[in-house]
């Protein structure tokens, strides 16, 4: 009886698990959006000073529990040979945030470059979108009205896929519950075509 009871308790609380990657070129603001999720997902998450995050060199991950799921963020760093990496991880993943620094109109193009090439990857395809329009705290900021038709014009490698383009600030906080929600839910929505990873207690 005792294990029956324990393994209903263990089917209820235990989360289905997706991996989201967190992509974009280097300064784009991938660690602190993390951290910024984190500290508004993660109870009792003692967050890191925001504004002291420098750029991401290897690997940042963090777990955060939302929607009845729990979401894996893997943010890989974003320099042009770290870039080389990236593709290591698509067959695995379950969602994308692509991070834009819609304050460098100087590396916009480049940015560009860099989404095409992953959404162009098989192993992307299908896989939800958001694409990040972040530090929409800068006056000169790109807008979202600009910045969408850049990374919506390759509707033949975007596909049927889940993509929203969304104002974001990992520094205030702007959207970033707004797009962690919308991911959450994207990827229980397409959990037909990539299953979660197993079960692990909540
Ligand atoms: P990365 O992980 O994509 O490389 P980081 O980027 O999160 O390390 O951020 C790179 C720089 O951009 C950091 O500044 C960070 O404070 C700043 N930044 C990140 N998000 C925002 C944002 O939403 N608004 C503004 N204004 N700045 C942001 P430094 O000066 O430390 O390099």
């Amino acid at each position: 009886m005792y294990t029956l009871l324990h393994g209903l308790y263990k089917h209820v609380t235990q989360k289905d698990e997706f991996f989201v990657l967190i992509l974009g070129l280097d300064n784009a603001g991938k660690t602190t959006f993390l951290e910024s999720a984190k500290t508004r997902f993660v109870k009792n998450y003692k967050g890191v000073n925001l504004s002291k995050i420098t750029t991401t060199v290897g690997l940042n991950i963090g777990k955060i529990d939302t929607n009845g799921v729990r979401l894996n963020f893997w943010d890989l760093g974003g320099q042009e040979e770290l870039q080389a990496l990236w593709d290591k991880y698509y067959q695995e993943c379950h969602a994308v945030i692509y991070v834009v620094d819609t304050g460098d109109r100087e590396r916009i193009g480049e940015s560009k470059e860099s989404f095409i090439k992953m959404i162009k990857n098989e192993n992307t395809r299908g896989v939800p979108l958001l694409v990040a329009a972040n530090k929409q705290d800068l006056e000169e900021c790109m807008g979202v009205r600009e910045v969408k038709p850049l990374f919506e014009s390759n509707v033949d490698h975007v596909g049927t896929r889940e993509v929203m383009v969304l104002a974001t600030s990992g520094l205030t906080g702007e959207g970033v519950v707004e797009g962690i929600d919308w991911v959450a839910q994207c990827v229980v929505r397409n959990m037909h075509a990539r299953p979660p990873h197993d079960k692990e207690k909540s």
